[in-house]
């Protein structure tokens, strides 16, 4: 989604992002985390900060507080394993109504960058693995869509 189909580069300058990552499996969000810094750092963001909570399921509050801090956009990072987790669907469901419900709310760009498998070498896979990052994958996102919301660079 962009409003300029033509010409389109990614450019996070002028831009501030918070990264909200959760702790649980933190060998898999601590990658995430690596993806999404690298992401913004190539677009050149100006700035990141980093938060951290104790899972998935309090990425939305998280997210929430933040919301009024001034960010561009936030990028919410965590890794809910189903092979490990008896309640997988309340916990991943949670999460991403919850961060859904704080994009629309509060009025800027939430990206979903928790991972949602049914086993750890899955999650390994879109960490750094085979299947890329999704960290960097909604870092991506999240520039995007707050420069989809400031196309002047406000
Ligand atoms: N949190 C995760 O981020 N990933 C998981 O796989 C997970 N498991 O397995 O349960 C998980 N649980 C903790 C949850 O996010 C909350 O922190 C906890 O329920 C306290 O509110």
């Amino acid at each position: 989604m962009s409003r300029e189909t033509l010409n389109w580069s990614v450019d996070a300058k002028g831009l501030k992002f918070a990264i909200v990552v959760a702790r649980f499996n933190s060998a898999i969000t601590e990658k995430l985390l690596e993806g999404a810094r690298e992401a913004l750092a190539k677009a050149g963001a100006d700035g990141i900060e980093v938060f951290h909570v104790p899972g998935a399921f309090e990425l939305p509050l998280a997210a929430k507080w933040l919301a009024h801090g001034g960010f561009s956009a936030i990028i919410a990072l965590g890794a809910v394993i189903r092979g490990e987790t008896p309640h997988f669907d309340f916990v991943a469901g949670e999460a991403a109504r919850g961060l859904q419900q704080v994009a629309l709310e509060c009025n800027i760009p939430v990206a979903f960058g928790v991972l949602t498998t049914d086993t750890l070498e899955q999650a390994e896979a879109r960490a750094g693995g085979q299947h890329g990052n999704k960290g960097y994958a909604a870092a991506m996102t999240a520039i995007e869509m707050a420069r989809f919301g400031k196309p002047s660079g406000r």
